[in-house]
């Protein structure tokens, strides 16, 4: 055949997918979090935010999650939608699906209340106590078989079902194989990993918590010798999207055991940045901050610096870096100690103000810490929305030595408000952050996380710090670069419209 025959075939071939495309369609977020109903890290923000931006594009994007037993939950008018059940092994399992109205968060939520499973205060673990329930397996599995059950019986499926991290990460299997389910097998599935380090794996014992599956497409659950949800979506799934370009290439050479699944798959992965609600986010009109911006940066950090260290013993004019996140490993939360502590002895004036909860064990030394220097640290051992914007507005640098960083939003609240970020250079914060060459620059980077490498880069800090002219041409285009989810929510779109063509 001729090339331009060949060519010829594909013109036709768009033209038509051109015109049988519908101008706009519909779209499923499944999620185990979504911001503002419930929210225990990045994955609650960029569910609570990226169905909105798609909404303007001309998708419709509605997001299913269980209902939490949590205050937000309580006082909402939901409308039951449906009443349904199914056998989860020796367990029937009772389920109502109920939605909240479009108004209320620009896109459509459904909440599945599944009793017994997800009454609960807390997403993963107990609200109060932190104590993890344990039962997550059957409650994450319950989720997904009520939503599948749900919209199995609905007339008007969506165009395209998306499916976020491991806890929904049986569905694209369920779709694909199990027969209950046939009707939703040419629905495509698109799969996004937040977090990769979490992978939902079991014994191949608890299969019995599946609905029935065509038995030769059963290796598409298993990685290494278990049911692995994270695995067997990177399979199944029609698309798979990190959160940023670097990450997907990192998943390559380091993932757990799972690099030769990425490698195989790249043919269907990318990695898509993600934004941060800029109408969440906005210090022009933010709720949480008292003083707001109104024209002048300067005097926009500097009031809502004397907010923070008010109640304090921080001095007001030395610089001040905070850090906000989970204590956890993979945040380098437990380099902080030795971080702070060196900086203070090697004399760096700069002051510490650390928010966050996690690891028991970090909590205690970084209590000890504030508790050592009181002059020099102040550290909030809690989880707090108000005051993390307040530190974002009031904090001169913001430092995240994480080992790993899916995508990071922190960093980015952080430019939007004129703090400068200190980041290690990887996944999102390697594509987000442009290191201050002397003339240029959003931030400052670490290349790696040696403590002296570290410490000479706080170093650096403090004296740009004190080079007024470098500060604030950092802050000024760290303030002016543009975060929001307009510039990666295009980015879904040609997902969605290249998985659609598939279809
Ligand atoms: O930004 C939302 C977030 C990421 O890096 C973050 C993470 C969890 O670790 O995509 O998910």
């Amino acid at each position: 055949m001729y090339i331009s025959e060949v060519r010829l075939i594909y013109v036709l071939i768009e033209i038509n997918y051109l015109i049988r495309m519908p101008e706009s369609f519909k779209v499923h977020y499944l999620s185990a979090e979504c911001y503002p109903a419930a929210k225990t890290g990045g994955l609650a923000d960029v569910v609570g935010a990226l169905p909105k931006y798609l909404n303007k594009l001309g998708a419709e994007v509605a997001v299913f999650m269980p209902k939490y037993h949590m205050r937000w939950f309580f006082d909402k008018n939901f409308v039951v939608e449906f009443q349904g059940a199914f056998q989860l092994g020796s367990e029937y399992v009772q389920f109502q699906v109920e939605r909240l109205d479009k108004e209320e968060l620009g896109f459509y939520l459904y909440v599945i209340d599944i009793p017994g499973k997800f009454d609960r205060n807390g997403v993963y673990a107990d609200s109060s106590t932190g104590i993890f329930f344990g039962d997550e397996i059957e409650r994450n599995i319950s989720f997904q078989r009520a939503y599948l059950t749900f919209i199995n019986t609905w007339s008007e499926l969506p165009a395209v079902i998306h499916n976020h991290d491991h806890h929904t990460g049986l569905v694209p299997f369920m779709m694909k194989f199990c027969p209950q389910f046939a009707r939703l097998k040419a629905i495509p599935s698109v799969f996004t990993i937040h977090n990769q380090a979490y992978q939902g794996a079991f014994e191949w014992d608890r299969k019995y918590l599946l609905p029935g599956y065509d038995i030769w497409n059963e290796g598409s659950l298993d990685w290494a010798g278990k049911i692995n949800p994270l695995a067997a979506s990177v399979k199944c799934a029609w698309k798979v999207t990190t959160v940023s370009p670097s990450y997907m290439e990192e998943l390559k050479r380091n993932s757990f055991g799972l690099e030769w699944l990425f490698n195989t798959e790249s043919a269907k992965s990318i990695g898509i940045l993600n934004g941060i609600d800029d109408e969440v986010w906005d210090p022009k009109t933010d709720s949480y901050l008292d003083f707001k911006l109104e024209g002048d940066v300067a005097s926009f950090k500097m009031e809502n610096k004397k907010i923070l260290l008010k109640n304090s013993k921080l001095d007001i004019n030395a610089p001040l870096l905070a850090f906000i996140g989970r204590f956890a490993m993979e945040k380098g939360a437990d380099l902080l100690y030795g971080l702070i502590e060196g900086a203070i002895k090697g004399g760096n004036p700069m002051n510490y103000l650390i928010l966050g909860t996690g690891d028991k064990g970090v909590e205690a030394g970084l209590k000890q810490l504030a508790d050592k220097y009181p002059n020099k640290v102040t550290s909030f051992i809690t989880y707090n929305e108000k005051l993390s914007h307040e530190i974002y507005a009031g904090a001169d640098f913001l430092v995240m030595p994480s080992r790993v960083e899916p995508c990071g939003l922190n960093q980015m609240y952080a430019m939007r408000y004129g703090t400068i970020p200190i980041v290690h250079n990887i996944g999102g914060l390697k594509d987000s952050v442009k290191d201050y060459d002397g003339t240029d620059g959003t931030g400052i980077k670490f290349p790696n996380l040696d403590m002296g490498v570290m410490l000479g880069k706080l170093w650096e800090a403090q004296l740009i710090y004190h080079d007024k002219e470098a500060f604030w041409k950092i802050v000024k285009s760290a303030m002016a670069q543009d975060n929001s989810w307009n510039n990666s929510a295009g980015k879904y779109m040609e997902v969605y419209k290249d998985v659609l063509k598939l279809a």
